[in-house]
């Protein structure tokens, strides 16, 4: 593959940058540095117009596909050649923090605005995927999911949001329902995501930058109860129908899973309602949910059998009925080796202490990697914090992140064959 010498870039303005993440922090701020943009909301709206708003006065054009994927277009000389994409995703959990997912966003809008004085061959796009996180509509990734092909536009808009929403809706209440040709139509010639780790690996190892080999495996889960109300005083064991029961039964086994499957599996019960929710009443109803990952397909395989083994274990424990929905299952993804090197000796190129590490967190990139070479570049977290608006990451360390991912969309962008 030839790749004529990459035109000197200017550098990316990461003071810009760090303004732009006040800004998308300022619309609904969290003490003490985090934000919260649920999916679709009147929040990630607000963020949606600053991105459109500094794309285009960066002189970018901006469209939008049908399920609000927003992709802003920096031309290259060639437009025979299919562009790079680099972004991430301006959504954030309830708890979110200032850096997951707008970093990868502002820092790919900071490469192209130092690209447009000279543009490359291949243009450069930078994508504001839709919904992530998946916290208000499951799955998450589902934006790029769709971009890629891997669920349709008319499933994804009839998704219903944990507060009753109609995806579709939602979207439409934002005004970023668009045209634009999903990405599987025209794939990246490349993408390339920024993101903090979210995890302690670089943090605790003293190291500036992660190339990221892939993602773990995710399977969500959401699981009800059926049993029956009755009073808390009165009803003798022998007559409960503990819904309760059977969900705090399924929540401890669950958590004892990694007991059985080793350290490597992780479990989370992130919710979990009791119906009528009352002190005196034997609950007739339980909903919660159980977020399963681990690196290796068969494992997570293998710990989802145990955890339907479970359910009807807690429900027959009980005299409960019991249902369950899966609400994501995407299998370990492996990164484009070949990226995966380029961004390390990018990142040695610079000075910069770095390892290679799998993913822990969801990404984009893992849906992207369907159609084109993908791969990431981590920043370190704080204490390994995210998910939480106290998430933090060393101002050097995004500069640093920032200067190996402009290197790579730079050498990527000045590839012709
Ligand atoms: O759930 C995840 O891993 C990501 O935050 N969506
Ligand atoms: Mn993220
Ligand atoms: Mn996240």
């Amino acid at each position: 593959m030839t790749t004529p010498l990459a035109a000197q870039m200017a550098a990316p303005n990461v003071e810009t940058l760090q303004v732009r993440l006040d800004a998308l922090c300022a619309i609904h701020p969290l003490p003490p540095k985090g934000a919260q943009r649920m999916a679709l909301s009147a929040d990630d709206k607000a963020g949606r117009d600053l991105f459109a708003g500094w794309a285009k006065a960066a002189g970018l054009s901006l469209t939008v596909d049908p399920v609000g994927n927003m992709y802003a277009h920096l031309p290259g000389t060639r437009p025979d050649l299919a562009p790079v994409m680099s972004g991430s995703h301006l959504d954030t959990v309830a708890t979110g923090g200032r850096y997951d997912g707008a970093l990868g966003v502002v820092a790919a809008l900071a490469v192209a605005e130092a690209m447009a004085a000279a543009p490359p061959p291949r243009g450069l796009v930078v994508a504001n995927f839709t919904n992530e996180e998946g916290a208000r509509f499951a799955p998450d990734m589902l934006g790029s999911l769709v971009a890629v092909g891997g669920l349709s536009i008319a499933d994804a808009l009839q998704i219903t949001a944990i507060d009753g929403a109609r995806l579709g809706d939602a979207l439409a209440a934002t005004r970023y329902a668009g045209d634009a040709p999903l990405l599987s139509e025209r794939a990246p010639h490349a993408f390339v995501e920024l993101h903090v780790e979210q995890g302690p690996v670089l943090d605790e190892a003293g190291l500036a930058l992660g190339a990221v080999t892939g993602v773990q495996g995710i399977a969500w889960r959401s699981i009800s109860f059926t049993g029956e109300a009755n009073h808390a005083g009165a009803t003798p064991h022998r007559l409960r129908r503990d819904a309760g029961r059977a969900a705090i039964t399924l929540a401890h086994a669950a958590l004892a899973l990694p007991e059985r499957f080793g350290p490597d599996l992780l479990a989370t019960v992130g919710r979990m309602a009791l119906t009528p929710d009352l002190i005196n009443v034997i609950p007739e109803a339980a909903t919660m949910t159980v977020d399963l990952r681990h690196p290796d397909a068969e494992t997570l395989n293998a710990a989802d059998d145990a955890l339907d083994a479970a359910i009807s274990a807690a429900a027959e424990a009980t005299g409960c009925t019991a249902t369950s929905q899966r609400l994501a299952r995407f299998d370990p993804v492996v990164f484009d080796q070949n990226l995966v090197a380029r961004i390390e000796t990018g990142a040695a190129a610079r000075g910069l202490t770095h390892r290679r590490l799998i993913s822990g967190a969801g990404h984009d990139a893992q849906m992207l990697a369907r159609i084109c070479p993908a791969a990431m570049i981590f920043a370190p977290s704080i204490g390994g914090i995210s998910h939480n608006p106290a998430e933090d990451t060393a101002p050097e360390h995004i500069a640093a992140a920032v200067t190996v991912l402009a290197d790579t969309l730079n050498a990527l962008c000045h590839e012709v064959t």
